[in-house]
């Protein structure tokens, strides 16, 4: 009798495991879903990957995260929002597209504010940087890590070969107040637009110009619509990854600790690709026909005087970060 009831009692269990599936013996992957305007080859997309593929490769396939690459899930604004909601996991962006939501980021995208590249990544790789990765906790964030953006310029319909030429020239900048003050400054009207909006603006004469990196112009065939492209400069705006604090709490602390050094160990990869595709998509651009107005460094310096009253309208604890980086050495 007895060995019956253990018979029975296998056969039961067998046809449990058997009817759940493959599930029961392997748990189902923790899916997240990550957001990005750029297109699937542009360099940041890449990075994106690259992230994923650790993150896949050192929880054996437990978490997997997917990539939707140009801009399938929207506008930068609009997925932000989602993301700290928690109906979007996690997105890549630039910093001025969180830093409505993160105000102290425009301490980190002030006009001139790194001499280069390599005292943006010190201070991005250090204490400050972690700080302000921390920070985006109080609004319902996770600050996962940093990518390179390069340097953004101003490029137009018209030629521009001074700062003054900007006067009265409506100008596309991104949805931040400290970018629209930044061109306000310089006697221009600051037009903030989604980028995926850019493009008709030029085309049809909504803006006059815009302003960013090599690889957008590149990207966005801004180019075909605004040719003229002058050296100036003016910020080096960090890209960001943040994810949804929401989604992040319901994670082990082992996993997030997984998926932050994901992030971290992806950064080598895309910056690499980041210098090439710049050079490129400048080679490509001026083969296009852009016409390009190197500022003289006479020129730069004047770009910088336009905007170093937009520093004196900082709040104080905005300019004691400011003051932080700068002594970044
Ligand atoms: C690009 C950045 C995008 C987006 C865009 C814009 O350089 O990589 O994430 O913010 O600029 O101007 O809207």
């Amino acid at each position: 009798m007895k060995r019956m009831v253990i018979a029975v009692v296998v056969v039961f269990f067998a046809m449990a495991l058997f009817m759940a599936g493959p599930s029961m013996a392997q748990p189902k992957p923790i899916v997240m879903k990550l957001a990005e305007t750029h297109p699937q080859d542009y360099p940041t997309t890449k990075g994106d990957y690259e992230f994923a593929r650790l993150v896949k490769e050192r929880t054996n396939g437990r978490i997997i995260i997917e990539v939707f690459h140009s801009k399938q899930l929207g506008e930068e604004r609009a997925v932000i929002e989602q993301v700290q909601l928690g109906a979007i996991d996690m997105t890549r962006v630039s910093i001025s597209a969180v830093s409505s939501f993160v105000r102290d980021l425009d301490a980190f995208q002030m006009p001139y504010l790194y001499r280069d590249a390599s005292h943006m990544w010190k201070v991005l790789n250090g204490p400050i940087g972690a700080e302000i990765l921390k920070k985006h906790e109080a609004s319902n964030f996770i600050g996962i890590g940093w990518f390179e953006g390069g340097s953004r310029n101003f490029y137009t319909k018209k030629p521009v070969k001074t700062v003054s030429d900007l006067k009265g020239m409506k100008i596309r900048v991104q949805q931040s107040p400290l970018m629209v003050g930044m061109v306000e400054g310089l006697g221009a009207v600051a037009t903030p637009l989604p980028y995926g909006e850019v493009y008709s603006a030029l085309q049809t004469g909504v803006v006059d110009g815009a302003e960013n990196n090599w690889p957008s112009y590149l990207t966005t065939s801004h180019y075909e619509v605004a040719k003229y492209f002058i050296t100036d400069e003016h910020t080096r705006v960090p890209e960001i990854t943040v994810g949804s604090k929401k989604v992040f709490d319901k994670l082990s602390k082992e996993d997030r600790a997984i998926i932050l050094k994901a992030a971290q160990d992806a950064v080598a990869y895309q910056i690499k690709l980041w210098n090439d595709f710049e050079k490129l998509a400048e080679k490509t651009v001026r083969e296009k026909g852009s016409v390009i107005t190197e500022v003289t460094p006479a020129e730069k310096q004047k770009f910088m005087d336009a905007m170093r009253p937009l520093y004196d309208k900082q709040p104080a604890e905005i300019l004691a970060v400011v003051k932080k980086i700068r002594d970044v050495k």
